[in-house]
This record gives C-alpha cells, structure tokens and sequence, in this order.
C-alpha cells in the first residue's frame, strides 16, 4: 500500500480538515490516496485547565507553548504509527525560522510514506519540545503569520498533489510551473476574440511544434521578467539558449 499519511499536531484541527477537505485533496483521501490526521495539542495537557502555554522565561511579550502537551501528542501519533508496523516518520515544525520550502523539497518530501507535521502559535513553542521531537524546521517565505496552520495546508497541498493518481493524467506535474524551472506560458480559452483581444494565432494554427515552440519561449520570457533569479537553473535546449541570448542582447542595446 503506498497510500501517504499526513498528520498535524495543532491547538485548530478542525482549521486544518476544513481547509483540506475539499476539491481534489478531498476527493484523494475519499479515494485513499492521502490520509489527513489532525491532532488537537490541548487534548495531551495534564493540566486541569487544559492549558497549553504559559509566560516565557527572561521575560518579554506574548505566551510561548509548553512542551510537554506537544510532546506527548507526538509520541502518541509515534506510537501508533509504530504498532501499525511503519518506520518512524520525520517531525516537520512549521517556523519562519525554517529551510525555505520549495517544489524541490516537496518532490523529496512525497517520497516519504507518513508525515508529521507541528504547528506553533503564540511567541512559539518551549526549544526543549523540539530538540526532543523535530527533524525539520521549514519556513514557506520570508513574512510571518499567526501559526503554522496556514503554511501546514500549504504544504500539503503541494506535496499531496505529487502523489501518484492525485492529479489525472492530463494534470501531470510533469507539464507545469517550475518544470525546468521555467514559469507557465499564457492560457486561453474561447471566445477567439475578447474585448477586441485576439487569441495568439500560432494557438488556433494547429501546427503541434510551432505551438510547443511559442510556448516555451513564453516561459522563457516570463521567468526573465518576473523571476530571473530563476533563469540560473531553467533546463534550456542549444535553441532556447541561443533564443534566450539573442533576446538579451537585444534588451541591452
Ligand atoms: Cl512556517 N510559520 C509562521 N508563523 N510564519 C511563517 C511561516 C511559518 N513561514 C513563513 N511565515
């Protein structure tokens, strides 16, 4: 079976399965591709109160987690994955203190079996929790938010739709953004003419090779343009390059 579980520990696990429960994901875990277990964190407090944080040592603003409803809510997901007979999987914490997470990472990431995940909130969580339990600090980008429940959907979703049958054939990850690590070329649907704007004709000339031609050099042009840090690494043919040189050194002068 190679059906891939994901599991969050968070303080919002009904934000987590709603936010994944519909479209395609929804339809991959109804067909048992995926897995989704949300895990509430205030359900491993021993304290009376359920309290999950608490003021932080030295001072300063804000609550920062405890660590011990946290760890117990990873050992309990440890332990059942370990009864069902499944290697121990790695503890992901979502922090903007994290490894950048990139299509890169997620194709690495879907070749794992099971997945935790761990979600902060507050000022954080208490190191001591993560030095226990953590395998991995990833970031989603250099801004912040309240807690990692946002980026944990992120991240699922992009590693869930590399999973095999998630997507149909049509919608290969093979054929997309970051495939060569170039940027998707313009799209257009009927109608041919749209407030006086016409369909690039090369699309409607049926002409397979000149389309495919058009295409990629689009990319090329939109990735120069709008993300040309990215340029360094895109996959070009001897005639991409020599389009892509020829192009610049008509930009220069
Ligand atoms: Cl993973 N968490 C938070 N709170 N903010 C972020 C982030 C993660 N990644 C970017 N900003």
């Amino acid at each position: 079976m190679d059906r891939m579980n994901f599991h969050v520990m968070t303080l919002f696990p009904e934000m987590i399965e709603q936010g994944l429960s519909t479209s395609i994901l929804g339809r991959a875990m109804e067909r048992g591709l995926i897995s989704l277990n949300a895990v509430n964190i205030r359900d491993y407090s021993l304290d009376k109160h359920r309290r999950v944080d608490d003021y932080p040592y030295g001072g300063g603003a804000g609550m920062v987690m405890t660590a011990d409803p946290v760890v117990r809510c990873c050992r309990a997901i440890q332990e059942k994955i370990a009864g069902e007979g499944r290697k121990k999987p790695r503890v992901i914490y979502l922090t903007p203190q994290g490894r950048v997470f990139r299509q890169s990472m997620a194709q690495e990431l879907a070749q794992e079996g099971e997945l935790i995940f761990l979600c902060g909130h507050y000022e954080g969580i208490d190191e001591r929790a993560l030095e226990l339990i953590v395998t991995d600090r990833v970031s989603i980008g250099d801004y912040v938010l309240t807690g990692g429940e946002l980026p944990v959907m992120v991240m699922i979703d992009v590693i869930a739709r590399l999973v095999p049958g998630v997507l149909n054939n049509q919608e290969s990850p093979e054929f997309e953004t970051f495939h060569d690590n170039l940027l998707e070329y313009p799209q257009y649907t009927r109608p041919e003419l749209y407030e006086g704007m016409r369909v690039p004709e090369v699309l409607l000339s049926g002409h397979h090779a000149r389309i495919e031609e058009w295409r990629r050099r689009q990319s090329i042009l939109r990735t120069d343009a709008v993300r040309p840090d990215l340029m360094e690494h895109a996959v070009l043919s001897k005639k991409e390059q020599r389009f892509y040189r020829e192009m610049r050194d008509r930009a220069e002068t």
